[in-house]
């Protein structure tokens, strides 16, 4: 049996490289990056400008009525998790990545490590995860490469802790080196092209006890996956994508009209037009699904917020920020 999905016990594993030491050495930051798949930093953010948003979770948490107000720990009291918003949708309305990204120290951070503006790719989990109420199932989550349902964005993932995660936590685990491809999504199990048991050696994986103020990057075909949370405290994280502001950056808009053939949109910093959509075109619906050209008009309308692609004034990718 895979030890890595047993049940109950987090499997003893290897802890991440921390690149603290070469967060102003570009040559060895790239070296690691195509290595390991990922960098790892230890107390690099703000840990106040964190803390305000760890704040935001704890209040909306305390709002739902599940841990205590002003409890600092987001300590789980039991109460019914029946109409949980597992999504947090209230956070994902209200943007509330935007103001922690625009804070000054946290900007600076970024600038530093990319050596360029961040460009923010409006893809955001918030992540409340409550103790898990089943402990019979396997202790990892589900194991993905991001990149293979995110065909034609080249970001990368950014993940950050709000609050202490231990093993009991659970948090994110890795596998390293293993970004180099090819995918391990098996293609003959649609819809959900799971990764098989065992495609990712056991010893292939890492794990650390993250603190506030630290954060994960990783590689977009980075297999990884959340941990069950065996604890009595809510788990609190937020990732997000990033990409150099001088790379090959999607608009981030909001479409303005639709047909099958073509979308309008009005992108953010000036970055508005008409693209065509052609037989490369990657639609993804909000199930996550590639939709055919035909039933483009169905899934979106005007006014709604999208991700696109464009090379040559063809679209390569149109989907929604979730
Ligand atoms: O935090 C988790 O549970 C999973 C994180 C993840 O899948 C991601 O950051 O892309
Ligand atoms: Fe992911």
């Amino acid at each position: 049996m895979n030890a890595t999905l047993d049940a109950g016990v987090l499997p003893a594993m290897q802890e991440l490289h921390v690149s603290n030491d070469i967060l102003d050495d570009r040559a060895a930051l790239q070296a690691a990056w195509d290595r390991d798949g990922y960098w790892f930093f230890r107390d690099v953010l703000d840990t106040e400008a964190v803390g305000r948003l760890r704040r935001v979770f704890l209040d909306e948490l305390s709002q739902l009525g599940v841990i205590a107000p002003d409890d600092p720990v987001a300590r789980f009291n039991g109460k019914s998790l029946e109409d949980f918003p597992f999504r947090m949708e209230s956070l994902a309305s209200r943007k509330v990545w935007k103001p922690f990204v625009a804070e000054p120290s946290i900007h600076r951070f970024f600038s530093r490590l990319l050596a360029d503006d961040p460009f923010w790719i409006p893809t955001v989990e918030y992540r409340a995860t409550p103790p898990a109420q089943d402990r019979a199932r396997a202790r990892f989550d589900y194991v993905h490469q991001d990149g293979f349902y995110n065909a034609g964005i080249p970001f990368s993932i950014c993940w950050i802790p709000l609050a202490e995660i231990d093993p009991d936590v659970g948090g994110l685990v890795l596998a390293e080196g293993m970004h180099k491809g090819p995918y391990l999504h098996d293609l003959a199990q649609p819809p959900l092209f799971p990764i098989p048991d065992g495609a990712v050696p056991a010893h292939a994986w890492r794990r650390t006890t993250y603190r506030p103020g630290d954060v994960v990057m990783m590689h977009l075909n980075t297999p990884h996956t959340g941990v069950a949370n065996y604890s009595d405290r809510f788990r609190l994280s937020m990732d997000i994508r990033v990409m150099a502001a001088s790379g090959d950056t999607p608009i981030i808009g909001n479409i303005t009209s639709l047909t099958s053939r073509e979308v309008a949109v009005q992108g953010d910093q000036g970055r508005s037009g008409a693209f065509v959509f052609d037989e490369n075109t990657y639609c993804r619906g909000i199930d996550g699904r590639k939709v055919p050209l035909d039933e483009i008009p169905s899934h979106f309308r005007a006014g709604d917020e999208v991700i696109l692609a464009v090379r040559d004034g063809r679209v390569t990718v149109l989907r929604p920020p979730h």
